[in-house]
């Protein structure tokens, strides 16, 4: 939420820091609305003092570009915790003149947690919670020449705003996405509400709401709306005179719409601009899609009249190395990614992203379930009620126009932990969740409202996701179907909302922990006490086969299931928590189809087999190339393809062609048994398009009939990278020097001099502390510029310390 205080200060700003100058000509801000970006140069300091003249006599400020967050790396370091504080960043704005008659604002994308702003010492404003954007205005603070804005952003330890700190997630600190300067003509179009009321094939209709901020409404002001077809034609326009702050502007009739859907995102164009005597004042344009979609009752999902079967992935907005304070380009490359894979769904969890994001789900065709942060926690006080009934204000307001988003989530186990004394009470809990209910109705008529697992809630909600994690908190995953037509029966709209489990890459075993006889294989949904009750996240592998074979039976069980709306895998991409400091890879949420940094696991081919239409055959796996049995013991190896048939050969010979059946299992039918031969075994996949082509994969496969002994040692290796760095690479070994590929115990990994390990990215080759991968485990090490060389080290509690000097 934002407030507008101008509380002088009476101090004098004194600053010896590096700034850049924003410039702009007065010509430009006259003319019409500008908005520049104010990312580059800032000044930061890391203190936590709530008095701009203490932060100002420090000395040591640093110079960045935002988007910028303190917990880039200390979320993913080896020690507890990560910094819960506040900040100060700084700018110098030169604006060479003041236009008269302009509007001047700040325009942050999201700031987490609690933001204040200053200009030229004074206060500016405020904005209470993250991930949502806010304006603050500036116009009555900035005067000619140099001017300069301080931002104090906090990400203490706040049970009064949501997310809750018992979240599975890092809370990051920092003014994380962009920042804007923006000169707005004084009597402009504020924001612009679009809805599309009636759609259908051959017509649909078209309503534009416009507020006009500062209307002086006389005869020669008008506004002037056009829409524009995807191909960029006008297809409508209309000049109406503006008589209140907000006008409505309909079409009625446009025919033949270019529907928005998963396959063909048409995106219309409108244009409002504000006119007097004819004269431009003001232009916003907003893109727009024409679509309608159904929830039916115990039924699948319909869009545009059609059932589309819901495929959906988690995202959350982090990435190896800068954290949630990542760039446009990787937010639009994880979206690229998740619709390369084939999903046509993404739930944001569990709190609304960068703006970025939205757009790329408009223009790539996924359908978006957009969430309120009320993740765990419980019901709060009444400041904790108001600003999380703000944050849902904003939320809607700020995302309201993206055809993309069919659903708005009110929250995720909610009453899970509470953080008030009392704070899990049903009712109470579930009164709350009915006002925000009707808040999100009255808000937006036009779309469903969602939460997941608070099942006390499930009758609030349009859409319900009841927590089913078959095969990882809970039971086997073979009870997924069982689970479905229970819910399906139970829940008038029901989806599923989160399955998966954690994997190590390169993790792999012949025959991985199912816990089959040792597990209630019916039960399915996440147990409270997850510690309690044996289930394959406590007693599982984690490895990379287990993972693949509990996805592929959920796909094959989804896919084939006539009236099911969908599922939302958990999650598309490795993330970072607090909650799992013992994790193989400490802090890190390892239930990704990538790695922290992107890298597809497994399992993402196994998504891409049954969802995406670009001809592929992947080998599982890839990362499994080391491998032992007895002689004369078969081995059977899953192709995942979307292609209809499939050769599998083996040094050179085929082992035969297969059909693709969605209904068999593993692999849809496409698994053969064969005998390795000792050494190198070169497998090659060759898949047929329906246009005659093929597509092929290749790995090879060193084969051993020899069983390793017990480890006894570390050995340590390196090779270098196309980067120029190097890959220090440590196997457990046997008395024999075998690589012992059952040993799956933690190593410690530290450059002792000539360079520095890439660590605390959370990855597979990015962090100091990683448990071994079938005996192996990797760290990159950046070599240092003067070519002195490198020494390395790893060690365990059991092996003394395994050292390597790589000359450069
Ligand atoms: C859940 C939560 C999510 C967690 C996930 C997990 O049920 O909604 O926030 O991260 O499980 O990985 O355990």
């Amino acid at each position: 939420m934002k407030k507008q205080h101008f509380k002088p200060l009476n101090s004098s700003l004194l600053y010896s820091i590096a700034v850049a100058c924003l410039l702009f000509s007065l010509h430009d801000i006259h003319a019409q609305r500008t908005k520049t970006n104010i990312n580059e140069n800032w000044s930061y300091l890391e203190n936590d003092t709530n008095k701009l003249t203490t932060a100002n006599q420090a000395k040591n400020w640093t110079v960045l570009h935002l988007p910028h967050t303190w917990n880039s790396e200390d979320a993913t370091d080896n020690t507890p915790g990560y910094r819960r504080a506040a900040s100060w960043y700084k700018k110098q704005l030169v604006i060479p003149k003041i236009a008269a008659n302009t509007v001047y604002q700040l325009y942050f994308e999201g700031s987490n947690i609690t933001t204040k702003v200053y200009v030229n010492g004074k206060e500016a404003g405020d904005h209470i919670g993250g991930y949502i954007g806010f304006t603050i205005d500036i116009t009555n603070l900035i005067k000619q020449g140099n001017n300069e804005v301080a931002v104090r952003v906090d990400n203490s330890y706040n049970p009064e705003i949501i997310p809750s700190q018992k979240s599975d997630f890092t809370i990051y600190g920092g003014i994380t996405r962009d920042v804007w300067l923006l000169a707005l003509p004084k009597n402009h179009i504020d924001n612009l509400k679009i809805t599309t009321p009636k759609v259908s094939n051959q017509s649909a209709s078209l309503n534009v709401v416009a507020t006009i901020n500062n209307l002086e409404a006389n005869k020669d002001v008008k506004l002037e709306v056009s829409l524009k077809n995807p191909k960029g034609k006008i297809v409508a326009t209309k000049k109406v005179v503006p008589n209140s702050v907000k006008t409505t502007i309909t079409f009625d009739n446009i025919k033949n719409p270019e529907l928005w859907d998963t396959q063909k995102p048409n995106l219309y164009t409108v244009t409002v601009s504000l006119l007097d005597k004819n004269k431009e004042k003001d232009l916003l344009t907003e893109k727009v899609g024409f679509r309608w979609f159904e929830f039916k009752d115990h039924g699948p999902f319909y869009l545009n009249g059609k059932r589309l079967l819901i495929r959906g992935t988690h995202r959350h907005e982090e990435h190896a190395g800068v954290g949630a304070a990542m760039t446009n380009k990787q937010h639009r490359a994880d979206m690229e990614a998740i619709k390369e894979m084939g999903a046509n769904f993404v739930r944001l969890a569990h709190y609304p992203q960068d703006p970025e994001i939205y757009k790329a789900c408009d223009e790539l065709g996924l359908l978006v379930w957009d969430e309120l942060p009320w993740c765990r926690g419980g019901l709060g006080n009444e400041v904790w009620q108001t600003n999380s009934k703000n944050m849902l204000t904003e939320m809607i307001a700020q995302n309201y126009n993206h055809p993309s988003i069919i659903l708005w989530s009110l929250g995720n186990e909610m009453n899970w932990l509470p953080d008030f004394p009392g704070g899990d009470d049903p009712e109470k809990t579930t009164a709350f969740l009915s006002e925000l209910n009707d808040l999100a109705h009255k808000l937006d008529p036009t779309r469903k409202t969602a939460i997941r697992k608070y099942y006390e809630g499930s009758h609030v909600v349009d859409v319900f996701s009841p927590s089913i994690w078959s095969g990882w908190y809970s039971g086997s995953y073979k009870s997924y179907q069982k689970a479905l037509d229970t819910y399906k029966k139970e829940y008038k709209h029901f989806i599923h909302a989160e399955y998966g489990g954690d994997s190590h890459v390169g993790r792999h075993t012949e025959k991985p922990v199912t816990g089959e006889g040792l597990i209630k294989s019916e039960g399915w949904e996440e147990a409270i006490v997850q510690t309690q009750v044996a289930n394959i996240a406590q007693i599982g592998d984690w490895s990379e086969n287990y993972i693949v074979d509990l996805f592929d039976w959920h796909l094959h069980v989804a896919e084939n299931d006539p009236n099911f709306v969908g599922n939302i895998q958990w999650a598309f991409k490795d993330f970072a928590t607090p909650l799992r400091p013992e994790d193989d890879i400490p802090y890190m949420n390892q239930k990704g189809l990538t790695d922290r940094n992107g890298n597809p696991k497994d399992a993402y081919y196994v998504f891409k087999s049954y969802w995406s239409e670009k001809p592929f055959t992947y080998i599982e796996s890839h990362t499994w190339t080391e491998r032992q049995g007895p002689k004369g013991i078969a081995r059977n190896i899953s192709v995942y393809s979307n292609c209809n048939q499939v050769t599998l050969y083996h040094n050179g010979k085929s082992l035969g062609k297969k059909q693709r059946d969605s209904k068999a299992f593993p692999a849809c039918g496409l698994n053969w048994d064969l005998n390795f031969e000792e050494g190198k075994n070169t497998l090659i996949a060759v898949g047929e398009t329906k246009d005659g082509k093929t597509v092929s994969d290749t790995i090879n496969v060193n084969y051993r009939f020899k069983k390793n002994d017990t480890a006894l040692g570390l050995t340590l290796s390196s090779e270098k990278l196309k980067n120029g760095n190097y890959l220090v690479t440590a196997l457990a070994v046997d008395k024999n020097n075998l690589r012992c590929l059952d040993y799956e115990e933690r190593v410690y990994f530290q450059c002792l001099k000539g360079g520095t390990t890439m660590k605390n990215q959370g990855t597979p080759t990015g962090s100091e502390s990683i448990k071994m991968a079938n005996g192996k485990a990797s760290i990159e090490v950046i070599p240092d510029a003067d070519g002195t060389p490198i020494v390395m080290t790893v060690l365990n509690q059991n092996f003394k310390g395994e050292f390597l000097i790589i000359k450069q």
